[in-house]
């Protein structure tokens, strides 16, 4: 049995889109950010930056999204493809770039306008270019690192979140094949609806 602490972020509905993936049962133990309650003392004492994703199993905790979806991929024996250099690599473009690039436009644009121009315009500049460079790559692979891996777990949920973005997902016709094809997957589905709350992954218009 696995233990998720995680509130419903792109970082955390990695984790679960995972767990569904491998058919593991798992419980969440809801983090709820907005009360700050990963700066509880004794959840520092498993992920010392107060950040969620953290996941249990047996003995251990791992927190960071990333080295928790290698986990679970090398306990199941899938989805980290059959080039796990290729996966890697797109697995760190995700968490080094195209996260944390697009959750700095989420704070200018979406959820602090016009505290700082500069800021906004920086992040939207590098979030339509994170658009594009996926869309070409996109346009001849099916998946970020050939099958279906979790790559493309770690990405989705980030994509995901394009109502805030205000690029326009749909002028990205390869990047929206992907993100359509992986939205229809049932595990990404129930993963996705996380706090089982009944959120379901946007569609693209
Ligand atoms: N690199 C980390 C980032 C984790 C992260 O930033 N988590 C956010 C939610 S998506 C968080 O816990 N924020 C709480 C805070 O910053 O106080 C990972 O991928 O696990």
């Amino acid at each position: 049995m696995f233990e998720l602490f995680a509130d419903s972020t792109p970082n955390a509905r990695k984790i679960s889109i995972m767990l569904e993936e491998i058919n593991e049962k798992y419980l969440v133990t809801f983090i709820n950010l907005n009360k700050g309650e990963q700066f509880h003392e004794d959840f520092k004492k498993i992920s010392p930056f107060s950040k969620i994703p953290v996941l249990r199993h047996e003995n251990q905790t791992i927190f960071e999204s990333g080295a928790i979806l290698i986990y679970l991929a090398n306990f199941s024996g899938e989805f980290y493809g059959l080039n796990q250099n290729l996966t890697t690599q797109w697995l760190m473009a995700q968490m080094g770039y195209i996260g944390p690039m697009l959750g700095q436009h989420h704070q200018f644009h979406h959820y602090n306008p016009g505290k700082s121009e500069f800021g906004e315009q920086r992040y939207f500049k590098i979030a339509e270019t994170i658009y594009k460079n996926l869309d070409d790559h996109l346009s001849n692979n099916e998946y970020l690192a050939r099958e279906y891996s979790i790559a493309d777990m770690a990405t989705f949920p980030w994509i995901a979140r394009h109502p805030i973005h205000d690029i326009g997902l749909n002028k990205y016709l390869n990047l929206t094949r992907w993100y359509n094809k992986i939205a229809l997957r049932p595990a990404v589905i129930k993963g996705y609806d996380l706090l089982k709350d009944g959120t379901v992954p946007p569609s693209v218009n």
